[in-house]
């Protein structure tokens, strides 16, 4: 580990060994069990046979308290093979959860793997990297707490967004690959709301480019569309910390706290300087922690996240006991313009001394609608060309977008500062997933600081499936 990367965490759980030499082996003597499984949600009133991960406490996934180890069974009954990838966790290679680089093979139903590393504290997820089990809803929360969140005088609330098809995943790829598929630049719902569209939203669509390629029959927030909202109970003149995370496979959203402003506090688990904001773009993968102060007038406050170029939403209601909880409709009045890089723009990391990049690679980010192939470099996985870099090296990365849709890339076993946003550069966030939009570049700097090979791809599933995904390799 260099100490560009570690210094402050490993200042932060030296503290915490210190103060509690084996609290976490007395609180668990056996190890945490997380259970892959099938399960029945209600959408729109329709019954759904879906999977999900659930908690030693019956929850959807995994909060850890500050200083405990990730340690735990994960047991598969979901009556198929699976693997669970830790997304925002740092572990060794085999452990990462992926069987793609070839550390860890399926685990068969029935069966089960152990975990055991020191998890990196923050709002991550969990999810399957197996095929698309990711759009079952094979996915959830993985909070790991810290010190700071402790000392912080807030109502935590975390929100995992999905997107949902009654449909089988295969039959939604299948769709696509055979060109039925919508590709106007719109979905199906947004080309029926054209003529509602704003300009604004308009003037930041490009000739050609295209949004979302999946037409979904629900959005999930904590797996309840607006029909019927999850609702918690907050305080009066309260502060509420929410954890945002858009674990939906193929739709990034925009996501506002009903006319509040709220403050960003971190990206991706990583700390960010403060920055205020009413609404703020969350693409596939990424999350954001959101510092809300709530009125003194004890009404409901509503955090909607809205699909991008589209007017589709979904979300939860934080109400004060006694509020009015209003009817929300799951249709916004207007078009949501597509997600950029207007908030990333703003974002510097916390605590973070970056250094120079000693080596510079360059990718492109390529593929098509028509055929439904996406690519780096023009290859697909099987015909990859490895990021190969040295241990020990500071290696920027610089993603160029020259495709018609945009990309979340997600790099496994590292956190990367955004370093240039569209060639200007940036001291940036600290994350593990960015955007890099139509038409643009990002460049983001990482330290080798855990060898292996890991994966490198664009966490919109469908691409990623089609061919969208490199390693990065060290020895
Ligand atoms: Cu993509």
């Amino acid at each position: 580990m260099t100490l560009r990367l570690s210094r402050r965490q490993f200042v932060a759980s030296a503290a915490l060994v210190l103060a509690t030499p084996a609290l976490g082996r007395m609180a668990y003597a056996a190890p945490l069990t997380l259970t892959a499984e099938r399960r029945t949600i209600e959408v729109r009133g329709k019954p759904a046979s879906v999977l999900g991960l659930r908690g030693p406490g019956g929850e959807s996934g995994l909060v850890l308290p500050p200083g405990e180890a990730f340690r735990l069974r994960l047991e598969n009954r979901i009556g198929e093979p699976t693997i669970i990838h830790w997304h925002g966790q740092t572990p060794p290679p085999d452990q990462d959860g992926v069987t793609d680089t070839g550390y860890a093979r399926p685990i068969a139903d029935g069966g089960f793997a152990d975990y055991d590393f020191a998890p990196r504290t923050g709002t991550h997820w969990m999810h399957s990297h197996h095929g698309l089990q990711e759009m079952r809803l094979l996915a959830a929360p993985l909070i790991v707490r810290g010190k700071d969140d402790l000392a912080r005088d807030a109502q935590e609330v975390t929100v995992l967004l999905h997107d949902f098809s009654f449909k089988a995943p295969e039959e939604l790829v299948a769709g696509l690959a055979g060109g039925m598929m919508n590709h106007g630049g719109m979905d199906m719902g947004g080309m029926g709301t054209m003529g509602g569209m704003d300009h604004s939203a308009m003037g930041h669509m490009m000739p050609g480019m295209d949004l979302n390629d999946v037409e979904f029959d629900a959005y999930l927030a904590n797996d309840r569309t607006l029909d019927d909202p999850q609702v918690v109970t907050v305080e009066t003149g309260g502060r509420v910390y929410l954890r945002l995370i858009n674990g939906a496979a193929a739709t990034a959203f925009w996501v506002d706290f009903g006319g509040l402003t709220g403050t960003v506090m971190a990206v991706d688990g990583n700390p960010v300087k403060p920055v205020e904001v009413a609404k703020v773009p969350l693409a596939q993968g990424q999350r954001i922690d959101i510092l809300l102060q709530l009125g003194t007038d004890g009404a409901a406050v509503p955090v909607l996240a809205q699909r991008e170029g589209d007017r589709a939403r979904t979300g939860i209601v934080l109400a004060p006991t006694g509020a009015s909880v209003p009817r929300i409709a799951d249709k916004a009045a207007e078009v949501a313009p597509p997600v950029d890089l207007s908030l990333e723009s703003l974002l510097v990391a916390e605590g973070v001394d970056a250094r120079p990049a000693e080596v510079t690679r360059r990718i492109r980010l390529t593929g098509s609608m028509m055929p439904y192939v996406w690519t780096i470099d023009d290859r697909s996985w099987a015909d990859r060309l490895p990021v190969a870099v040295k241990p020990g090296q500071c290696v920027a990365v610089e993603m160029v977008n020259e495709s018609m849709m945009a990309h979340p890339m997600h790099l496994h076993g590292h956190h990367f500062d955004v370093a240039a946003l569209n060639g200007k550069p940036v001291a940036g966030a600290r994350r593990d997933t960015v955007l890099v939009p139509v038409g643009g570049r990002v460049t983001i700097a990482f330290d080798a600081d855990n060898a292996g090979r890991w994966l490198f791809h664009c966490h919109n599933l469908l691409h990623m499936a089609t061919g969208m995904m490199t390693e990065v390799t060290y020895a």
